[in-house]
């Protein structure tokens, strides 16, 4: 069943200037020690779009693996201090990916962030629009979804984030493995989203407008009733972001045309 609670439209600035009512939503960067490219580049996201911006949504996955918050993770410090600076001036929410389903609270006092339910509906402008990473969208993939049920079990949370580090990080790279073994032999549709599955998500949460990420394949899709779906891309190491400013998106992305 799908859980969301309505998220309060950020409180406008006062005297706010043009630039500060945009709002930008990112997912999927991987952030690794293996991509130097993409650390960088979010880097400078941060100190340039985002500092502008009056809100970020960050959809899932910034992490390639999040472990638990009692990870000091040293190659993730120079940018969990970069996001703690930024919200002073920007609002931050982060909401789960499947590879980083495990930050918590802990990280989210560190960060001064709010974490997001999978899915949270808000207003934005006259729209009613909804935020979900896009995991659960893939309705097709069921040893996927199956998997999915397992690790957001609150009772095996528990039990891996009890594991020494050293365990978890064992897991999670056999985990790795597994995954990327299978995902060759799965067929691509079944890796994106399901159209009856989207079409049913955005009924049931009454919502003119969806945006998530998770499939990595950036676009912005109109669909029947003047509704729409917008994916989010992943950074190539280019950044990948869309943009609400002055009531419009705007989908930034050097592979979307
Ligand atoms: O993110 P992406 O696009 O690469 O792949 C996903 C799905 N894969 C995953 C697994 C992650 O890629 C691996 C890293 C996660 C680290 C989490 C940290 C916590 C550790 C938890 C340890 C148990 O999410 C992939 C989808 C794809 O998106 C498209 O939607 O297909 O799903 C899979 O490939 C999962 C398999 O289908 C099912 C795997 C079952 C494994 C069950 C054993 C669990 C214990 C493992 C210990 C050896
Ligand atoms: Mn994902």
């Amino acid at each position: 069943m799908c859980r969301w609670k309505p998220l309060p439209l950020p409180v406008p600035l006062e005297n706010s200037v043009p630039e500060l009512s945009e709002i930008l939503f990112i997912s999927d960067l991987h952030l690794h020690q293996s991509q130097p490219g993409i650390t960088e580049n979010f880097l400078n996201f941060i100190e340039t779009r985002a500092r502008r911006a009056r809100v970020l949504y960050i959809l899932g996955d910034l992490f390639e693996v999040w472990l638990g918050d009692d990870d000091p993770a040293q190659e993730y410090s120079r940018v969990l201090d970069a996001l703690h600076h930024l919200s002073l001036s920007t609002e931050l929410y982060f909401m789960h990916g499947n590879r980083d389903f495990l930050v918590g609270e802990q990280l989210a006092r560190r960060v001064n962030l709010t974490l997001l339910e999978d899915p949270t509906v808000f207003q934005l402008g006259s729209a009613q629009v909804a935020l979900m990473h896009g995991d659960l969208l893939c309705s097709d993939d069921v040893d996927y979804q199956n998997f999915r049920k397992l690790v957001r079990d609150p009772e095996w949370q528990q039990n891996f984030l009890a594991k020494p580090l050293t365990e978890r990080q064992a897991i999670a790279n056999a985990l790795r493995e597994k995954s990327g073994a299978e995902m060759q032999h799965k067929k691509n549709a079944i890796m994106d989203v399901n159209p009856q599955t989207v079409e049913q998500t955005m009924k049931n949460l009454n919502v003119d407008i969806l945006i998530h990420g998770h499939t990595h394949r950036p676009g912005i899709q109109p669909l029947a009733e003047n509704k729409q779906r917008i994916t989010l891309g992943d950074w190539h190491p280019e950044p990948s972001y869309l943009s609400w400013n002055n009531g419009e998106f705007t989908l930034v992305d050097s592979r979307v045309v």
